[in-house]
């Protein structure tokens, strides 16, 4: 019998050995790629390398591509939840441009990056990190389209694990309703939700009545239709992060904190990220967010943090001076070892906590 792999995107089964290789060819055209009887090995399997599957008919409207080594690594499906203009896409934008940096501090924790999805990483770099990261350029709202990875990575940790980790940023508009075109809900296993603090009353707009984020009432719900032993909890791992944290570093003094301790160490260290969750929690329990936490009181283990992608507003489309990132891979890492990327122990607190030498 050969292996079968389901397509996070749309959830049909995938006859793996059975499906042939498929490149984009210069027109961007999928095109099935036929081994030339006098190639050697070598030479087809570097062609390979920028293959993929697809999960349906090769060019047929409906089909997704996968990597063609996808089913060779452990999947870790991130499935990132948050109303429209919580703060999503620049969230992930800046984690993505922060992991691939493959920086000292990410050493070593023992991870290297990889693009998994060499076509798909390469366009959301040109397209959406380097615009925003090096161009200071706002990212413009995300268009309702058909789902599809936003990106795919390969990670492989110290003991030489490999991972595909791919994310999934859509527009808050298709998260909200029962947008047919949105099955992720099935593949997903790594939850990241972005809390908007422009949404909670009496944060940064007092004019806020919002009562929590529908898109994580939605994502509950439809997670917690999946079959899985206990049922109390989803037995999926979330990061909960409170995005735009830059607007309330000045009015509470816990986020400043939190805020002032920024740098590779210290976002790599994830020994804190306990103290940060209890902090995060208490923080919006006393200013009656409670509706925001359910992801974390209904998911098995979830982790809290403050971060901001931008570090200061946007003027016009811009964003001047200040501009920078902070705080925005611990929630990544965090979830990496949650789900098994990196060992668990790493958020083990330090004996003596924050005080320790
Ligand atoms: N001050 C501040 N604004 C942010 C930050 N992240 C995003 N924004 C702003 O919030 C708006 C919505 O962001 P976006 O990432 O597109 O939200 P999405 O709809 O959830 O993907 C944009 O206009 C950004 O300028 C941040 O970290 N700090
Ligand atoms: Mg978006
Ligand atoms: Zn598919």
């Amino acid at each position: 019998m050969s292996a079968v792999l389901e397509c996070p995107i749309c959830l049909r089964w995938i006859d793996w050995d059975g499906t042939p290789p498929v490149v984009f060819g210069p027109d961007d055209r999928p095109e099935v790629l036929r081994k030339d009887p006098r190639e050697d090995d070598v030479a087809w399997r570097t062609r390979l390398q920028t293959a993929y599957r697809p999960c349906s008919g090769v060019g047929s409207p409906d089909s997704h591509y996968l990597p063609y080594d996808y089913a060779d690594y452990k999947a870790v499906i991130i499935g990132v939840f948050g109303e429209s203009r919580s703060g999503k896409s620049h969230l992930v934008a800046a984690m993505i441009s922060r992991l691939c940096a493959n920086d000292a501090a990410l050493r070593r924790l023992g991870l290297t990056v990889e693009p998994l999805d060499l076509r798909t990483h390469q366009q959301y770099m040109s397209r959406t990190v380097e615009p925003f990261i090096r161009g200071r350029r706002r990212l413009d709202p995300t268009q309702p389209l058909p789902v599809v990875f936003t990106d795919a990575l390969k990670v492989t940790n110290r003991d030489g694990d490999a991972f595909a980790v791919s994310f999934f940023d859509v527009a808050g508009e298709q998260l909200e309703r029962s947008d047919p075109e949105v099955r992720f809900f099935g593949s997903v296993n790594a939850l990241l939700f972005v809390i908007d603090p422009d949404s909670i009353p009496g944060l940064t707009q007092p004019a806020a009545t919002a009562i929590g984020d529908s898109t994580f009432e939605e994502a509950l719900k439809r997670l917690g239709g999946r079959p899985a032993p206990g049922r109390e909890f989803l037995h999926l791992p979330a990061a909960l992060v409170v995005a735009k944290a830059d607007l309330l570093r000045y009015s509470f003094d816990l986020v400043g904190e939190w805020m002032s301790r920024s740098g590779p160490a210290e976002e790599t260290d994830l020994s804190t990220a306990e103290q940060e969750s209890e902090d995060v929690y208490a923080f919006l329990v006393e200013r009656r967010a409670e509706p925001w936490l359910r992801p974390a009181e209904k998911c098995y283990r979830s982790t809290l943090h403050f971060a901001s992608a931008t570090n200061v507003s946007a003027t016009e489309s811009t964003y001047g001076d200040g501009f920078g990132q902070r705080r925005v891979l611990k929630p990544l890492l965090a979830l990496f070892a949650m789900a098994g990327v990196l060992n668990d122990e790493l958020m083990r607190p330090v004996e003596g906590g924050e005080d320790a030498t």
